[in-house]
């Protein structure tokens, strides 16, 4: 767990009780947490975060602030988590909205986030060489990129969990959209049934409008860092990985994936992240 989250409120998370009309978001971190939940959010309370609210007031994380805070909200209640499938509250009343990113441009997000977050991490002069390290073996917030998504994975065979990913919510963010409006139902579905309320929900949540005000996302980082949203698009990785760290990150995904059926979720990625591992 981050170091500031309160150990009370990831206790009390844990025994959160999930209840009919409750929504989650569930994510390994920098996965597009935040831009699947302001989706929700803008499909169901039909209206933009302003200026001086935050999310999290909104949608809380569920083992940053606790059962009490996440209990408090008006129905249906909406929740954040980043914990795996087996410590997720779980109801088959609720819907489970997963959010998985390939582990390539999550680990050079999730390098980002930790350098600019003094507050929960001792990491601000960090290497991206030391933070891949710490990746590959689990050993970070969350634990186990893919321990976390097989959890999920399997969970989504499930009728009340769903699982996307950030590369669709990119490449098709209309179909999409449209998909999560109708699992999510009530009155989503009305809030996308002409395509300008579709298109007003996409630009409101779009990369330039969500680099407004950032505030509403996050925590404030301090000057030097990146933004919490950040860049924003498929294959940033190449950006940091070298090929060994490529060949390693490749073959941690095959031994632990290969036959799952996960790598069908990202074949322009994995095959572009073969390509490097051979350049050298
Ligand atoms: S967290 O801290 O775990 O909740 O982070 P999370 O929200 O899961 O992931 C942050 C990354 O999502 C990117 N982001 C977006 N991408 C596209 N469109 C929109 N609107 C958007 N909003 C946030 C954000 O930039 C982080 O990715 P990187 O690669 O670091 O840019």
């Amino acid at each position: 767990m981050p170091l500031g989250f309160p150990a009370e409120a990831v206790e009390s998370g844990l025994g959160f009780e999930p209840g009919a009309g409750d929504i989650f978001v569930a994510s390994y971190p920098k996965s597009g947490t935040t831009w699947l939940q302001y989706i929700v959010y803008l499909l169901i309370r039909r209206r933009p975060i302003g200026p001086d609210e935050t999310l999290t007031e909104c949608f809380p994380h569920l083992e940053e602030v606790g059962a009490d805070a996440a209990s408090k909200q008006p129905s249906p209640r909406l929740v954040k988590t980043h914990l795996g499938f087996a410590l997720t509250p779980f109801s088959p009343a609720a819907r489970y909205l997963v959010i998985a990113r390939n582990p390539f441009d999550c680990a050079v997000s999730f390098y980002h986030h930790t350098r600019g977050f003094p507050r929960h991490y001792d990491f601000a002069d960090g290497s991206f060489a030391d933070f891949f390290d710490c990746f590959i073996e689990g050993e970070i917030d969350f634990g186990d990129y893919f321990d976390h998504l097989v959890s999920w994975h399997a969970a989504a065979s499930r009728n009340n969990v769903r699982l996307l990913t950030y590369e669709a919510l990119k490449s098709d963010t209309r179909a999409t959209m449209r998909s999560v409006a109708a699992f999510i139902g009530g009155d989503a579905p009305a809030s996308v049934a002409t395509e300008a309320a579709l298109d007003a929900v996409i630009r409101e949540a779009s990369l330039p409008a969500m680099r407004e005000a950032q505030q509403r996302w996050s925590s404030l980082r301090p000057d030097w860092a990146p933004a919490f949203v950040r860049k924003g698009v498929v294959g940033d990785w190449r950006s940091l990985f070298s090929p060994g760290q490529t060949r390693a990150l490749l073959a941690k995904f095959d031994r632990r994936l290969g036959g799952s059926g996960i790598e069908a979720l990202w074949p322009d990625v994995l095959a572009d992240a073969r390509a490097y591992a051979e350049e050298a």
